[in-house]
């Protein structure tokens, strides 16, 4: 083996070292109080984060257009405590147009002008909400299950809801309607989308299985985004990749992650683990992230970000609830200490990986 030789090999070597050192990951996390409380601003930095991952502004009634001068507001707000935000948990309102209902002209006409002043704002990242219009969008069949030491979380149990009498309030779906108001939806927002450089991004139903309430649920697999992401090819719609979710849809979840982050599509992640599934007997509970009965191996699902160079921010979803998190306050998945544990765990793991120079199999 020659010097050159030795040369040509090195080169490769130490470039893709070099990559991976330099992806630092993004965090975030949602305290109780709101994701521009300033208190939680400051804690956020302290535990740090460097994003946050916020909503909306607050509009008067009537009004469904996301004012320029609102999110610019907002992200001063954040910026001013050394953090950024460009990525929303939510988006402007959609129901009318995904569930047909009066209006939906109207709506798309509102999300088209909020598009284009969340681009003015410089915030690049929204979550539009598709799940079924009724007050639990988010089923749970249970708030309070015991997991370690006595702390609690919320689980789901199909079995105990999918005798539920359809919503009177609304018309009767099939899923193929609901997939046509989706395409329908994003041939006509994807345009000004991409003039104003955000990206519309999707989060699983949860729980991903369907029919509940009489709603078909239709992000409830892999196939599913795969086909969510080729009604209309844009750079600008993506993935909000929920690990929670696709951990209760019992699918691989590193794999997953591999699946849609090496297309470029996840855009930020909440990360999350469940024992059991939406398909397991007696259903599944949130976890403690750090526990081991979970259907994800946490660090593999890290690694995975790591591997396909996701540049969003991710953030720990819902957590259980602690010892003093009743004094100190929250509300289901969003106490205060479930948070600050996960948040750390998150932080090790990805300093973990990053120490490693990203995983010896990648680099030699
Ligand atoms: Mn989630």
């Amino acid at each position: 083996m020659g010097p050159l030789f030795l040369v040509k090999l090195l080169i490769p070597i130490s470039l893709f070292k070099l990559r991976w050192a330099m992806v630092r990951m993004r965090f975030a996390v949602i305290l109780p109080g709101g994701a521009y409380k300033t208190e939680n601003l400051i804690l956020s930095k302290q535990l740090g984060c460097t994003d946050v991952i916020g909503h909306g502004p607050s509009l008067i009634q009537g009004s469904e257009v996301w004012e320029h001068g609102d999110l610019l507001q907002l992200k001063r707000h954040v910026e001013s405590h050394g953090l950024r935000l460009e990525v929303l948990e939510d988006g402007p309102r959609i129901e009318k147009i995904i569930y047909n209902l009066p209006g939906r002209e109207e709506q798309l006409e509102s999300f088209c002008k909020s598009l284009e002043n969340l681009g003015k704002a410089g915030i690049k990242v929204i979550k539009p909400q598709h799940m079924p219009p009724v007050p639990n969008a988010i089923w749970r069949t249970e708030t309070d299950k015991l997991t370690r030491g006595g702390a609690t979380s919320t689980a789901f149990d199909y079995e105990l809801v999918k005798n539920v009498a359809p919503t009177s309030k609304f018309g009767t779906y099939q899923e193929e309607d609901i997939w046509k108001n989706m395409a329908y939806f994003l041939e006509n927002v994807v345009p000004t989308a991409e003039d104003a450089g955000v990206v519309i991004t999707f989060h699983p139903d949860d729980p991903p299985i369907s029919p509940i309430q009489g709603f078909p649920r239709i992000l409830r697999s892999v196939e599913a985004f795969d086909r969510l992401l080729s009604l209309v090819r844009s750079d600008y719609v993506g993935i909000c990749f929920c690990q929670g979710c696709f951990a209760e849809m019992g699918v691989d979840v590193p794999a997953a992650i591999r699946h849609f982050g090496a297309k470029g599509k996840i855009f930020f992640a909440h990360f999350r683990n469940v024992k059991g599934t939406v398909h397991s007997p007696g259903g599944f509970q949130e976890i403690f992230h750090d526990d081991p009965s979970g259907q994800v191996d946490m660090y593999e699902a890290m690694k995975a970000y790591y591997e396909v160079g996701f540049q969003g921010p991710m953030r720990p979803d819902h957590a259980p609830k602690m010892q003093y998190d009743e004094i100190l306050g929250g509300h289901s998945g969003y106490y205060l200490l479930g948070k600050v544990f996960a948040i750390g765990y998150m932080v090790g793991l990805a300093q973990a990986i990053e120490k490693q120079g990203l995983g010896s199999s990648k680099a030699s």
